[in-house]
C-alpha cells in the first residue's frame, strides 16, 4: 500500500508513535510518504519505500499567522498525486485532520479517492481541541474522517464525552519495539552519571505544564533525603527553567541533570531504575512505555490512559495527581529493597509486551484496508 502520513516531527509522542510506525510498515512492505513540516526526529535514515516531503509556508507580511494549514492541504493533494498514495493517515487531530479534508475534496474534484485515517493523540483533544475556538472544527474533522483511532480507551471516552462524535472510534494502543529496549549494550555506563550506590530516578518530557515538572523534582526531594540517588530530566520545554530554578532552592542542584532533548533515550533507560512520570493528563503515556520496555518500574499518576500501561503494584505504582507523599511512598517502597525493585523491574518489562509493535502495527493495517475497501464500494 502507498500511505501518507502527516504528523508532528518534534519530540511529543504523537511524532514518535507516528515515525516508528511509518517506518515498521516499511519493513512490512508499504511505501512510505512522511509529509511535514521538517524531517521527524526520529526518522534517521530514507529509503526506497521512506520518503519524506517537506510543506513550507512562504513569508508573507500581510499574515500574522502564517496559513499552515493551507500549505498542508496543497501538499497533501500534490503528493498524492504524484506517488499515488492511496490513504492518509494522520496523526494529532489539529490541524492535520482538517488539512487532510480539505485536500481530499480537493482530489475529489479530480476524480481522485483518499480516504482519511485519524488518530487522537491526546491534548489534541483533552486541553486544546475542547477549546471552544477549535472545538467545531475539530468535531467536524473527526466525523468526516474515513476512520478514527485512539491510543487508549481512556482517550476514546475522553472524546465521546468532550464532542458530539457521529463516528466509531478503534482503540488501538500505542506500541514499541522490544528489541529497541532489549540492551544489547551490556554496560549501560552507569557510572557516568551516577556512584555505585545511587539509585538512579529518571523522567522524560517535553516539560510542559500538564507533566507536572514540580512534583517530579519533589518526588525526588523525598526520595533523596533517605536514599542516595540522581535525577535525570529528559527533554526541552517551557518548564525546564523554573525547575532547574527549584532544584537549586532546595540545594539538590547536584544531584539533578538536565539533559534536554536526546535521541539516546535507550541509553538513558537502560541505566535507570525508576521512571516518574506524575502528569496532569495523559491519554497514554508513551514515555513510561518506553521506559517499562527497558525494565524501569513507574511511579505515575492514576489519571487518563495510564492506568492500561501501568500496572498498579505490578509494574510500579500509581496515585491521585499531585500525591506527592503517596508518590515518595511508593517509589521508596521499590528502591529500599533490591530483591523487590528486581521483581518489578522484571514485571515492568513483562508487561510492555502486551504493547509490541508486531502485535499492533497489523492492526493499522487492517483499519487501512477496511477503509480503502469501503471507499472503492462509495
Ligand atoms: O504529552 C505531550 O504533551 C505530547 C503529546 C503528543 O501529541 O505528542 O503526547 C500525547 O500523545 C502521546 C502519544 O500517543 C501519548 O503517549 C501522551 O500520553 C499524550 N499526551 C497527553 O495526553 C498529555
Amino acid at each position: 500500500m502507498r500511505i501518507g502520513i502527516v504528523c508532528y516531527p518534534t519530540f511529543g509522542g504523537s511524532g514518535v508513535v507516528a515515525t516508528e510506525l511509518g517506518l515498521e510498515l516499511s519493513k512490512r512492505g508499504h511505501e512510505i510518504h512522511f509529509i511535514t513540516y521538517s524531517q521527524p526526529v526520529r526518522l534517521e535514515l530514507l529509503s526506497n519505500n521512506v520518503h519524506y516531503h517537506e510543506v513550507t509556508v512562504p513569508e508573507y507580511p500581510l499574515f500574522l499567522y502564517q496559513p499552515y494549514e493551507l500549505a498542508l492541504s496543497s501538499k497533501l493533494v500534490d503528493m498524492v498525486k504524484l506517488h499515488k498514495i492511496e490513504v492518509l493517515h494522520v496523526h494529532y487531530a489539529i490541524p492535520h485532520a482538517y488539512a487532510a479534508y480539505m485536500a481530499k475534496k480537493m482530489l475529489q474534484e479530480e476524480g481522485i479517492y483518499v480516504p482519511i485515517v485519524t488518530t487522537l493523540h491526546g491534548t489534541d483533544i483533552t486541553l486544546v481541541g475542547s477549546h471552544p475556538f477549535y472545538k467545531p472544527a475539530v468535531t467536524f474533522s473527526i466525523n468526516k474522517s474515513d476512520a478514527v483511532t485512539s491510543v487508549s480507551q481512556s482517550l476514546k471516552e475522553d472524546t465521546l464525552r468532550l464532542f458530539d462524535i457521529k463516528k466509531d472510534i478503534n482503540v488501538v494502543p500505542n506500541f514499541i519495539d522490544l528489541v529497541k529496549y532489549e540492551h544489547n549494550f551490556t554496560d549501560c555506563k552507569r557510572g557516568m552519571m551516577a556512584n555505585i550506590d545511587e539509585k538512579i530516578i529518571t523522567h522524560i518530557s517535553n516539560f510542559r505544564e500538564v507533566k507536572q515538572i514540580p512534583d517530579v523534582i519533589k518526588i525526588f526531594y523525598n526520595i533523596q533525603k533517605e536514599i542516595p540517588a540522581k535525577l535525570m530530566m529528559v527533554g526541552e520545554g517551557p518548564e525546564r527553567e523554573p525547575a532547574e530554578r527549584l532544584c537549586e532552592k532546595l540545594g539538590i542542584s547536584d544531584k539533578v541533570i538536565f539533559f534536554g532533548n536526546s535521541n539516546e533515550i535507550d541509553k538513558i533507560l537502560c541505566f535507570s531504575d525508576l521512571f516518574l512520570l506524575p502528569s496532569l493528563t495523559e491519554s497514554f503515556g508513551l514515555s513510561a512505555l518506553e521506559a517499562m520496555a527497558s525494565g524501569v518500574p513507574v511511579i505515575s499518576s492514576n489519571t487518563g490512559g495510564i492506568p492500561e500501561v501501568n500496572e498498579h503494584g505490578f509494574s510500579g505504582f500509581l496515585s491521585e495527581v499531585n500525591a506527592i507523599d503517596d508518590m515518595s511512598k511508593n517509589a521508596l517502597y521499590i528502591l529500599k529493597d533490591e530483591k523487590r525493585l528486581a521483581e518489578f523491574k522484571a514485571n515492568a518489562k513483562q508487561v510492555s509486551k502486551r504493547f509490541d509493535l508486531h502485535q499492533i502495527v497489523p492492526q493499522y493495517e487492517a483499519i487501512y484496508e477496511d477503509t480503502l475497501k469501503k471507499c472503492l464500494i462509495l
